[in-house]
This record gives structure tokens, sequence and C-alpha cells, in this order.
């Protein structure tokens, strides 16, 4: 495969843009190379500026349920960008929006939209804080919630992919109020516990983790949280910004039976637009100004534009809830398919998948947390992401991340992934 225009547009793009990408993962420094600068994309394709075609497996990280350009989702945002792209006024199509998400996801009655996961973490947390009265979160070494200054302590994602999962730039100050544990082990969120004892207002997940690769939380774990929440006066905080509305409707509070205090949504919510959202029941948003005193503000919040695509997404996920098995069906598919050739290679790799989100890892070790997932042999996955890659075959460019399968990827599609593998050296 040639990437020689990709090559001369990131060299450009590295004079005007830091490390010439608005969002690190994408520089491709994890798996040496040059990123790939995307020209269009439709259904289950991308199409590069070099003309090269390949099947996408991370789906803008989530959100494309549906494939890329999906027609009522795009034909949504045109006709409303004939009517004015932003007003910072209010507009019905928000609420329409708000009554759908509501009606889908257990457990909340309230939902307010902002422009991005990060917003609706930061958001959430500073919620949680003005209604319980305490400072200190808990979140998990390698989730990644966003890149707001709470989160960047031990985070997942391109945080850890560029060596700064503690960032310069968070003060000591805010950096002490995150407490870090260990996912999968409840005794290291039982501890903190105890000891900062009527302090912590949250404890912040990832329900399904995608930031270290896709991991499972264990049944005791997640139970233990929940259970551990209710009895110290502690919100639990389920980040959906991948798992809602791709899992289930309900997203992860619906297929794992666990009800959060806060749900955040991310990019799903406007079918891929800028968009992101925090829920919860109405006497936790009720603390949100303007109807209580926690600030919280935006002129892009529920814009026309993320809000059209929004509601035509989640109206066609809303109607055709089968897509939620099928895409989980295509998932296991795909994952014994892989399975199958790395077993045949003869090399440490594990595989997790949780609906259709999956991830390789070269470890012979369970991948279960940070550290497990961080003991995975980054030389053999940069052969496997380039061996893919010179196959057609777009797969995140760090092992720190999970696939995303989308609707429009076919049988045909996922054959022609597993015979990309079978025919790479690792
Ligand atoms: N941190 C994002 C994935 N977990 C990547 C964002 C992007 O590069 O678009």
């Amino acid at each position: 495969m040639i990437y020689k225009r990709s090559s001369t547009l990131f060299n450009e793009a590295k004079q005007y843009i830091p490390g010439g990408v608005n969002s690190p993962v994408r520089a491709f420094n994890a798996v040496g190379g040059t990123p790939i600068f995307v020209k269009e994309a439709k259904g289950a394709y991308l199409y590069d500026e070099d003309g090269n075609k390949l099947i996408d497996y991370i789906a803008s990280w989530g959100p494309l349920i549906l494939g890329h350009a999906h027609e009522p989702v795009i034909n949504a945002v045109i006709e409303k960008a004939k009517k004015g792209t932003s007003f910072g006024m209010p507009t019905e199509i928000e609420t329409e929006l708000a009554k759908l998400a509501v009606s889908m996801v257990p457990n909340i009655d309230k939902i307010r939209f902002v422009n991005s996961g990060t917003e609706a973490c930061m958001s959430a947390v500073r919620l949680a804080r003005g209604y319980t009265g305490k400072d200190k979160i808990i979140k998990f070494a390698g989730c990644y919630h966003g890149h707001s200054d709470s989160f960047l302590i031990q985070a997942g994602s391109g945080a850890v992919t560029f060596g700064s999962p503690n960032s310069p730039g968070v003060t000591q100050g805010t950096a002490k109020d995150t407490l870090l544990a260990n996912y999968n082990d409840l005794k290291s969120v039982e501890a903190l516990v105890a000891a900062n004892k009527n302090e912590i207002a949250a404890i912040i997940i990832e329900p399904i983790a995608g930031n270290m690769g896709c991991i499972i939380p264990s049944e005791d774990f997640i139970k233990g949280l929940r259970e551990l929440c209710t009895q110290h006066g502690i919100l639990l905080i389920f980040d959906e910004v991948m798992t809602g509305f791709r899992l289930a409707k309900g997203g992860a509070q619906e297929v794992l039976g666990i009800d959060a205090d806060i749900v955040t949504f991310g990019k799903v919510i406007g079918g891929g637009l800028p968009v992101g959202a925090f829920a919860a029941r109405k006497e936790i948003m009720g603390y949100l100004a303007p109807e209580g005193p926690v600030y919280q503000a935006g002129t892009l919040s529920g814009n026309p534009l993320a809000m059209s695509a929004g509601l035509a997404m989640l109206t066609e996920l809303n109607n055709n809830p089968d897509i939620f098995r099928s895409l989980a069906d295509k998932t296991a598919y795909l994952h014994k398919g892989l399975d199958a050739v790395l077993a045949a290679k003869n090399i440490p790799y594990q595989i997790n998948r949780f609906g259709s989100m999956i991830s390789v890892h070269f470890t012979d070790e369970p991948v279960v947390d940070f550290t497990s997932s961080a003991k995975g042999n980054n030389e053999t996955f940069k052969k496997y992401f380039h061996g893919m890659l010179a196959k057609g075959i777009y797969l995140p460019p760090s092992a720190f991340e999970s696939y995303f399968l989308n609707d429009a990827i076919s049988y045909d599609d996922l054959d022609a992934t597993i015979k990309a593998l079978k025919e790479l050296e690792l």
C-alpha cells in the first residue's frame, strides 16, 4: 500500500498543528509510520488520500454504530444545516432527543447535553461533588475519562500511549483529590474508601473499559462497587462514552444489570457529531444550574446539527434493537476467526470481547486491568498493526484501545480480516 500523499499531508500538518494531529493517538507514535489521512468514508470503509480502501474497525472511536455516512443521519444533518447551525437559544429538537435518550437508558430522568465526552465526565464529577458536598473521587488505573485535569492520573488511551498518564500541567492540588484504584480489584477500592471516610464524592468507571484495550469487569467487582457506593453515600458514575447505545439501548447499565447514579455519554449521542451528555435521576440533576447551584454551560450545547444526527441515529437503534445482537454476533465471529489463526501461530496472545468491542493483546496473561494490559508485547503489536494495515484493515493504532464494530461491516469483511491475519508473519 502507498501512503505518499498521507505522508506529504502529515509533514505539512506538523508545521501548523502540534504533532500534526488534533488528538495524539492519531499520530501513530505507538506503532510508527505515517498516519493515514482520510478523504472520505462510507459504510464499513475508509478511503484515504492515496486511494486505499480500508475496512474500519474504529468507527470514529465508537459512535458510528450504523457505519460511516449513514444516509438517515447525513440527511437529517443536511436538512437542519439549511435552517441555521447554532443559536445559543433553546430548540424543540433538544427535548425530542432528551426524551428519547431518557426512554432508552435505565435509571435516568433528565439529561444535559454538552459537546464531548470530556465535558460530560468533567461536569458529572462537578455535579457529584456539588450533590454530595465531598471533594475526592476514585478512578481506575488505565481508565480514560477525557482530558480534564482530574482524570489525567494514570489515564489510559492516548495518555498512556504517549507516556503521560499523569500529565504535566495538572496541579498537585487537583491530583490529590483523585484517588487511584485497580480495575477488577474491589479490595483496592475498599481500602481507599476506608482510608478516606466521608470524603469521596464519586467513583467513576468505564463499565466495560475500552481505553486499555477492551477489559471486562467481573460480576463480583461491578456489583461490589455498586454496594460500596450505596453503603457510603458515594455516587457511582458510569462513563458510557464508548458503551452507551452500543452494547444495548440502555448501554452497560442494561447489560450488566447495575444502576449507576450518573451516566455520561459522548459522540455516540450525536451520531458521530461533537456531542456529549450526562444524565441521572431528577434529585441529582436538580442540583444543576439553573435549577440548582452547580454551574455548567455552553453555547454549542444542544446545537441543532448534533441533535439532529443524534435523533436520527438513536431513533434507528430504538426501532431496531436487533442491531445489538447482530453486532455482537459479528464480533463473536471475528473473535473465533482471529483466535483460530493466532493459536496456529504459536505466539502468546489474549483476545478480550464484550458485545461489539474487542481487542487483541500479545501476552500470555489474562488481561483484566492496566498492569496486565501493559504487559502486551508492543513490537508484536506494531507488526500486527502494520501488517493488517497493508492488507486494508484499519485497527486502532495503539494496544491501549478497543476496536468497535459497526453494522455496515459484512461477514465478507470479517473473513477478509481473518484471512489478512492468517497471511501475516508475527
Ligand atoms: N482517545 C481516543 C480514543 N480512546 C482517541 C481520540 C481520537 O484520536 O480521535
